[in-house]
Parts: C-alpha cells; sequence; structure tokens
C-alpha cells in the first residue's frame, strides 16, 4: 500500500505532460501533413476532370498553371513534413532531456538523501522499540492531523523534502527538512501503539534473572537514581518516558520503595518496558533506554520465554542473586539467610534459557558476539556479602593485587567468588557468549534498617549506555574510555 501523498510535479506530473505533449506533437504533425496532402490529392482529382480537346493555347496555359499549382503544393508538403519533424523532434528532444534530467537528478538526490540517512541512522542507532509489541523499526508511521498514515516518511517519488499528505498538509520527509519535528503523533508500524519520536538512540536492555533475584526492586532504583543524579553527576539529562496504557509503575513503585517498602510484585509474564531519556546536555539525538522487566517466572520455565524483546537488545543486563548460589548462602549467617528472600533459580539455567530464547528467533552467535552484557549482583547488603564480592572485598584486591582500576578488581573478586562457590558454567557461558563482560556489586534497597539508600544501582546502567550509546562518554567516572 502507498502511502497517502498526493504524487509530485519531478517524478510524475512532469513526465505525464511531456507524454500528452508528445503525442499532441504527434498528432499536430499528423494533421498538417493530411490537410497538405489533401490539398494535392484535390489538385489532382481536379486535374482528371480537365477537359483539354479545346483550343491547344488555352490547354497548354491551363495545364501549366495546374503544373506550377501542383508543384507548390508538393513543395508546401515537403517543407511542412521536413520541418515539422525538425523542430517538433527538436522540441520533443529538449523537453524530454529537461523532464527526465529533472527525473534522474530526483533519483540521484534520493540516493544520496536515503544513504546519508541509512548511514546516520546506523552509526547512532536511530531506531525504536515498541514497548507494547516490542518490535524494534527503523521508522515509526506518522500518524497526519487528518488521521492517515504515512508508513515509510522518507525521501521518495512523493518528494524528497517535503511531500503534501491528500489532506493537504505539507509534511517534511526527511532528516535534514526538520521531519522530528512535526506535530503529529509516531506510531509502531506493527501495532499501532503511540511511541516517543522518530528521531533517537534505541537502547533496549533486557533484566535477566530468575524469580525473587531482585529484578524490579534494582530496576526502579536504579531509574530513582539516574532521575536524581545523572544531571548534577554526569551532566546527563535525564526524562522518564511513561507508559501509562501498559500499566507502567514507575512512579508507584517509586512512592513504595521510598516508604521502605518492596515493590510490587511483576505478574504479567510480558516484558515491561521501563523507559526514559538520558542525553548529554545540548545533543539534539536523545537516547532512549528501556529496563525491560519480565515476571521471573518466565525464566523458572524455559518454555515460555517466547519474548521478541530478548532478540532487540542492545545490551543484556543479569541479575545476580548471591544468596541464589547454595554454596555462598552456606557461608552467610543462618539466620540473615533465614529472614531474607532469595532467588532459588540455579544461575547457568537462567543464562542457558537467554541463550536457547536468543537461538529460538535466529539471533546468531555471532550477532550477540558484539552485545555488550553487565552482570550485577544484588542485595550486597545482606551481612557477610561485603566480605565476599562487595566494597570491601574490591579495596582488598586493589591493595594486594596491585589492580589499580576499580573496574577490573570488581571483575576479578566477582569472578573469582563465583568459581570458588561453584558457578563456572555460569560463568563460562557468558564470556563464551557475549562481546565484554562487566561484573557491578549493588543494593536496591541499602543498608537493612535504614530508609532508601541504595548503593551502585545506577553504575551499571550508566556502563551499558555509554558502552551503546556513540554520543555518551563517561571516561572520567570509570577512569577510563570503555
Ligand atoms: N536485602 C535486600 N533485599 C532485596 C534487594 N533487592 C530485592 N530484595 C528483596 O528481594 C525480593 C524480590 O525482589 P523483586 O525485585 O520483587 O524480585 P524479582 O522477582 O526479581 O523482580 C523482595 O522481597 C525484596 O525485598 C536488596 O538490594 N537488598
Ligand atoms: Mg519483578
Ligand atoms: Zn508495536
Ligand atoms: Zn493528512
Amino acid at each position: 500500500m502507498t502511502d497517502p501523498a498526493k504524487i509530485s510535479y519531478m517524478f510524475t506530473l512532469a513526465p505525464m505532460e511531456y507524454s500528452d505533449s508528445v503525442k499532441e506533437i504527434f498528432e499536430d504533425y499528423i494533421n498538417v501533413i493530411k490537410k497538405n496532402f489533401g490539398k494535392l490529392e484535390n489538385k489532382f482529382i481536379d486535374l482528371t476532370r480537365l477537359d483539354f480537346s479545346g483550343n491547344f493555347f488555352n490547354s497548354l496555359k491551363f495545364g501549366s498553371l495546374f503544373a506550377l499549382q501542383l508543384g507548390f503544393f508538393f513543395g508546401e508538403l515537403l517543407l511542412h513534413a521536413v520541418l515539422s519533424a525538425l523542430f517538433g523532434g527538436l522540441f520533443i528532444l529538449l523537453y524530454g532531456a529537461a523532464v527526465y534530467g529533472m527525473k534522474l537528478y530526483g533519483y540521484v538526490t534520493m540516493g544520496i538523501l536515503l544513504s546519508i540517512e541509512y548511514l546516520f541512522s546506523f552509526f547512532k542507532r536511530i531506531a525504536f522499540s515498541c514497548p507494547n509489541c516490542q518490535a524494534k523499526h527503523k521508522m515509526p508511521t506518522y500518524l497526519c492531523k487528518c488521521g492517515r498514515k504515512h508508513k515509510k516518511l522518507m525521501p521518495s517519488s512523493a518528494g524528497l523534502l517535503k511531500r503534501e499528505c491528500v489532506c493537504g498538509e505539507k509534511l517534511a520527509c526527511s532528516l535534514f527538512s526538520g521531519r522530528h519535528r512535526l506535530s503529529g503523533r509516531w506510531l509502531c508500524p506493527d501495532c499501532d501503539y503511540e511511541i516517543g519520536g522518530p528521531l533517537h538512540t534505541d537502547i533496549p536492555i533486557p533484566v535477566v534473572a530468575g524469580p525473587n533475584a531482585g529484578k524490579t526492586c534494582f530496576i526502579i532504583s536504579a531509574i530513582m537514581e539516574l532521575e536524581k543524579n545523572s544531571e548534577r553527576k554526569h551532566d546527563l539529562l535525564f526524562e522518564y518516558h511513561e507508559n501509562p496504557q501498559l500499566g507502567d509503575d514507575y512512579y508507584d513503585n517509586k512512592r513504595q520503595i521510598e516508604r521502605g517498602n518492596a515493590p510490587l510484585k511483576t505478574r504479567d509474564s510480558r516484558l515491561r518496558y521501563y523507559q526514559f531519556y538520558l542525553t548529554p546536555r545540548g545533543k539534539k539525538i536523545r537516547n532512549m533506554v528501556s529496563l525491560c522487566d519480565v515476571a521471573g517466572e518466565v525464566f523458572a520455565h524455559g518454555d515460555d520465554v517466547i519474548q521478541p524483546g530478548f532478540k532487540n537488545a542492545a545490551a543484556y543486563l543479569i541479575i545476580v542473586d548471591p544468596l541464589s548460589i547454595p554454596a555462598l548462602r552456606a557461608d552467610l549467617d543462618p539466620a540473615v539467610v533465614a529472614r531474607t528472600r532469595f532467588s532459588t533459580r540455579p544461575m547457568d539455567e537462567v543464562v542457558n534459557i537467554l541463550i536457547k530464547t536468543l537461538e529460538l528467533f535466529g539471533v546468531k552467535e555471532s550477532q550477540h558476539a558484539h552485545i555488550d552484557i553487565a552482570v550485577v549482583f544484588t542485595k550486597c547488603d545482606t551481612p557477610g556479602i561485603d566480605d565476599i564480592i562487595g566494597n570491601r572485598a574490591v579495596m582488598r584486591t586493589m591493595q594486594t593485587s596491585g589492580i589499580e582500576s576499580r573496574l577490573e578488581a570488581q571483575n576479578a573478586v566477582c569472578q573469582s567468588a563465583l568459581m570458588k562457590y561453584g558457578e563456572a558454567n555460569f560463568l563460562n557461558a557468558i564470556r563464551s557468549q557475549f562481546r565484554s563482560l562487566q561484573f557491578f556489586t549493588t543494593s536496591a534497597l541499602g543498608e537493612s534498617g535504614q530508609a532508601f539508600n541504595p548503593i551502585g544501582v545506577d553504575e551499571p546502567i550508566l556502563w551499558l549506555v555509554d558502552k551503546v550509546s556513540p554520543d555518551i562518554n563517561l571516561k572520567a567516572k570509570w577512569g577510563k574510555k570503555i
């Protein structure tokens, strides 16, 4: 189905006018020839009617006059035939060159515009992830004020920089003519859900873990921290993009956590998209980050993971509940373990389900080999954890091993803890499948007994966003370019 746009002069109307003109010129030419030929024919008929039986001189006079007239008409026919063909042909040629030259110029310009748009979109990762149907598209559908939908508002034969909707509204259809500033609405081409706009870097990050690992707590508190600190600390402007039609519970959960309660339990097995913009000051192209939460039950029964959003990820964030590791749990105070709610889902199974899901959607290993992954230990406020993988363990490693980078020390501590506590399978699976791996130790709720005081929850998000976004560079934070 083509878009409801008026036809353009350059691509359609001018060639149509041209072919009409050629037809007209040709018809005129035939008429002129016919007319001249008719004159000649009539003269011949008159000639056959002449009576040459009378006076010889009279006959000679009429005969000569006739021959002269015949010659004149024949000459006229010849002149018209040649001159009209010459001038008509020249006109057709020049007119054709102008019309088709213009059309060719149009196609070349269209090719250039589309190539630049394509390259620009590729390098800036311009796309959008639909929080409703989870599809990922490069270009949303534009809904004109008249209610008509333009599925591909891009340079085309309906217009290179602007096109006209059949309602008469002029629509910018290129990045260079301000398409992103149009005041109509932008929809997902698959499900018509209204999305944020056509010009942002798309950063969907599924958050992966078993039930009760602390996914929802982590996501909500990470977003709260970013909302509070990202502008002040990193000059990144934050704006939450709420999806109330899809049951977005960010603000409800934020209130829950601020009161010291656990967030509302995620019941739906679909991915829930928590979306926000995180953009360096002064940049026109905003980063749309989507943290995708799912009821942990999905990772409890592998068969249920048919969530297309997983295949569109820009990065993954795996949550590890340290208490879900049986050997580590055994090292903690039994009284602490008894009062903490933890995940019982083995971590290597969670990762295997993720990898199987990607296979199911036809995502090849070579594709996710370009994807970065953050492995985030939660609940590090639990007494005893700090000494194993937390800040204290990291500081100790930095002092004893000579590792200067905190990120590297964190990796060393977390990986050796995983090996020590029998999670080599989990470690090998993620190491072999993804590009880069960074460990973080966090607490979504903070020291027990205190009010909301999360630790390190925004770091994994900033790290992944820094990795993915071409415009964000938090070198100062990490101590190196990542
Ligand atoms: N101590 C502690 N408990 C946490 C933390 N994060 C989550 N929890 C607890 O873990 C349980 C499950 O958390 P939730 O976010 O609902 O897990 P989900 O099923 O993975 O979304 C809740 O009872 C939380 O109170 C944390 O950082 N520290
Ligand atoms: Mg949850
Ligand atoms: Zn959709
Ligand atoms: Zn319209």
